[in-house]
């Protein structure tokens, strides 16, 4: 079985605690395919209070997570798990698509730092982090649920994550394309019909169908995408035929 290690390291531990117990993530979890360690960063602070942040030097608002609770934190996994890969959740980071969820499920563990306040002590970026990630161009108030998002996609590319007929290999972006629509009983919805082709039995005409929604949602709602994707001959002439149809809608409004 394939298998992964995430240990978390935040000030806020009960944030993951519902996100990761619920639906196939749990299930993976108690099939330990899965393992989620949350330690609390605050644990590593010394003194009565249990500092965790400081005053940036150079004055401005806010406050900054000071550096040594952060890395004794990183080196209490590190001194048993030499080869974890640190990684630095911050709005900084190389953002996250389909092609690094791939690159970090080869990884057998992670260890997930969580920003919180202004930021943390550049000292720890330099010396202590493999790498920086963000999840999108928005400021989130703290790595936390970015954590998550990373847990959650980068699990279910694990081999046997998800049950037998579905893959991951299967949904939206693992061909850089967007998923075909989906229907299910009743076959009409307030009058909104299932398309024909989808009930006739016709796999071979299913397949052909599906393809050529998933090329035209990607058309319409992902240029980008469409340009970095491999298209088949075949496909380039589905979206000739998509662009001719499209045209010809715009004819009619
Ligand atoms: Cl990883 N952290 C924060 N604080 N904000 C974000 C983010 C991460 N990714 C996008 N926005």
């Amino acid at each position: 079985m394939e298998t992964i290690r995430f240990d978390v390291l935040t000030l806020f531990p009960r944030m993951f605690e519902s996100p990761l117990s619920e639906s196939i993530l749990q299930k993976a979890r108690n099939r330990e395919q899965v393992k989620v360690i949350v330690h609390n960063i605050r644990d590593f602070a010394h003194g009565r209070h249990r500092v965790v942040d400081d005053t940036p030097y150079g004055g401005g608002g806010g406050m900054v997570m000071k550096p040594e609770p952060v890395v004794r934190a990183i080196e209490s996994i590190k001194k048993n798990h030499p080869s974890a890969r640190v990684i630095l959740m911050t709005p900084q980071g190389s953002l996250l698509d389909d092609s690094h969820v791939c690159r970090l499920v080869q990884y057998p563990h992670l260890v997930l730092m969580c920003g919180r306040y202004e930021g943390v002590d550049e000292r720890v970026r330099l010396g202590f982090v493999d790498e920086e990630i963000s999840i999108g161009d928005y400021v989130l108030t703290g790595g936390e649920l970015a954590a998550m998002v990373v847990i959650d996609a980068v699990s279910r590319q694990l081999d046997g994550f998800l049950g037998n007929e579905s893959a991951a290999r299967d949904d939206s972006f693992s061909e850089g394309l967007l998923e075909y629509p989906q229907y299910t009983k009743p076959r009409n919805f307030r009058g909104l019909r299932v398309p024909e082709i989808l009930i006739s039995g016709n796999h071979k005409e299913i397949r052909r169908w599906r393809r050529k929604e998933s090329i035209r949602k990607t058309w319409l709602r992902r240029p980008d995408l469409l340009k970095k994707s491999k298209l088949s001959a075949e496909d380039c002439k589905t979206l000739d035929e998509i662009e001719r149809e499209g045209r010809l809608c715009k004819g009619m409004a």
